[in-house]
């Protein structure tokens, strides 16, 4: 009688199990398992909750010092900057909310990793730039959307509108 139950009830846990696997594309806040069983003086230590990546796109690339002031990333190796804060903002419903920062490296790349499609701006803070520059041309004439430079605006309010 007891085995007939089990049964009916592993019957109902694998149907729940199917309507989960739906849920779990979506960004609500709590994940939860399917269904577990347990009986008297029983241990079931296979419930593991695996994760992925939110995306698999990237957003970099460049904050260097145009040299020739031509606008154009043709200025040498030792022309990018270390050290400027890059941030990252995601245009939601509610207007652009922020998703990450991170500083240049010794050459002066950085790199926003394993985000989810969408729209972005990238915002560095000139705080964390050498004094004396300013922005060059952007998108300057002869240039590629590689070798140009991208900052188009500036603002004292975050985020950006
Ligand atoms: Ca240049
Ligand atoms: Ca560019």
């Amino acid at each position: 009688m007891r085995m007939r139950r089990v049964c009916l009830l592993m019957a109902v846990a694998v149907l729940c199990l199917g309507a989960e696997t739906v849920f779990a594309q979506d960004s609500a806040r709590y994940l939860y398992s399917d269904v577990v069983f347990l009986v008297d003086e029983d241990s079931n230590m296979t419930i593991d909750i695996g994760l992925i990546p939110n995306g698999s796109s990237s957003i970099g690339n460049f904050v260097w010092e145009d040299r020739d002031r031509d606008g154009i990333q043709n200025d040498g190796d030792d022309s990018g900057i270390e050290g400027v804060l890059v941030l990252l903002y995601s245009k939601e419903e509610s207007g652009y909310q922020k998703a990450g920062q991170t500083y240049t490296d010794s050459k002066g790349y950085y790199l926003f990793e394993n985000l989810p499609a969408g729209t972005y701006i990238v915002v560095v803070d000139r705080d964390t730039l050498p004094e004396e520059l300013i922005p060059t041309t952007p998108h300057a004439p002869g240039s590629t959307n590689e070798d140009d430079s991208n900052a188009i605006g500036s603002t004292d309010t975050l985020p950006p509108e």
